[in-house]
């Protein structure tokens, strides 16, 4: 069969698989798969059975990744990594992490039988999203042997650390990813190269003031947590960076009941680290002194914080070869596990094209052609790797 026809075939089976695990989910009429939840699990088993096929050697690591590895037969080989997550966000799109994943397993497959200077692996993270413990990076930290003391301290799951392992035996590392945003549609192309993640922090606050009786107590004598939380709000709009509160509750909240306790997450973003730093540490000010006017209890706890990653610029290089010097570079505004291993071991990322830039969303879809394309891309970068480490 030639190259193209079997890229072909396998972006066939891409799709089939991302539909198979895309309804494979901890709630029922969307996609949410959490870290190590039963869901976690059986996609893991899923994925597991499919690397298994492509003739991979399978283990799941103490931090709940999954790992699937073609052994080089070389004394002494380095490993190249092709990874990205298998955790969702909540409402999630299928692509969204586990393209990556099956782009990698597609890319074993092309290369069955073929020796390589060095093992190749396959890996599913466990928790890029972040959604149970809202911190990120739970799987690749784990691995990259980056976590901190207070992220074992925030997890149930405290084994998670021995999934370290030495990164001087990581060549590289390629991730590839949906764009999320609508740079390639715009520019008609199937893929672009990834010249830096962003880096972003992610804040919980609350805010406690007095629940009270909606109808006799007069306005001015309020305690109100929830209209309080609603300056912040909307000041973080104003903060020339991606800022965004996506979950906000209100404590045993009701109608006729004024909010005493209200709980809220931030998300700041920016290339720029400093300005980013800075912008939230001004809308830190900016709710102590909404606190003290309204007379609540502000607390807040800077739950994770991820600087701006380059990825390599020889490992760019090569990618950008492999797609043809013509494909777009840009910046990435979502975080990935990139991020993470560019502080290990060279790292570089290849976005797919997705319909609209829509992700983080059920509607999140791309075109089997585009996938293709990647399988094709991904394969000679493997390739011209293996010529260069030869
Ligand atoms: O939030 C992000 O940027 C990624 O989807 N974890
Ligand atoms: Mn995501
Ligand atoms: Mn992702």
């Amino acid at each position: 069969m030639s190259k193209t026809r079997e890229s072909s075939a396998l972006a066939a089976q891409i799709m089939r698989r991302s539909d198979e695990l895309g309804a494979v989910s901890e709630e029922r009429g969307c996609l949410t798969r959490t870290f190590h939840s039963p869901a976690m699990q059986r996609a893991n088993k899923l994925v597991a059975s499919w690397m298994g096929g492509a003739g991979m050697d399978v283990r799941v690591d103490a931090a709940f990744n999954l790992i699937g590895r073609v052994p080089s037969v070389r004394r002494g080989a380095k490993c190249v990594l092709i990874g990205s997550h298998l955790d969702t966000v909540r409402n999630a799109g299928k692509y969204d992490g586990p393209l990556g994943v099956l782009l990698g397993i597609a890319v074993a497959e092309r290369l069955r039988g073929t020796a390589l200077p060095f093992h190749l692996e396959v890996v599913g993270f466990s928790d890029e999203e972040g959604v149970r413990y809202q911190t990120t990076y739970l799987g690749s930290r784990g691995m990259c042997g980056l976590l901190r003391a207070a992220d074992l301290a925030r997890v149930e799951e405290k084994g998670i650390a021995k999934a370290r392992r030495p990164v001087r035996e990581m060549l590289a590392y390629l991730e590839a990813h949906i764009e999320q945003g609508p740079v390639l549609e715009v520019s008609n192309r199937p893929v672009g190269v990834v010249t830096a993640i962003a880096g972003q922090t992610r804040i919980r606050a609350s805010l406690t003031g007095c629940a009270g009786h909606a109808g006799t107590t007069p306005m001015h004598l309020r305690q109100d947590a929830l209209a309080g939380a609603a300056e912040i709000v909307l000041a973080a709009e104003k903060m020339g960076v991606l800022a965004t509160v996506g979950q906000l509750e209100v404590d045993r909240g009701a109608s006729n009941v004024i909010p005493g306790l209200v709980r809220f997450t931030l998300d700041v973003r920016d290339v720029k680290d400093a300005k980013r730093r800075a912008a939230c540490a001004k809308l830190q000010r900016l709710a102590v002194a909404v606190a003290r006017k309204r007379k609540l209890k502000l607390r807040w706890e800077t739950v994770q914080e991820t600087a701006t990653a380059s990825m390599d610029p020889a490992l760019t290089k090569l990618l950008l070869k492999a797609a043809g010097s013509r494909v777009p570079r840009m910046p990435s505004g979502a975080g990935h596990d990139a991020a993470v291993f560019s502080a290990c071991c060279p790292s570089a990322m290849l976005f797919v094209r997705c319909k609209g830039g829509v992700s983080h969303h059920p509607g999140e879809s791309v075109k089997e052609s585009d996938v293709a394309v990647a399988v094709d891309v991904l394969v000679r970068a493997v390739l011209e790797l293996a010529k260069r480490h030869g």
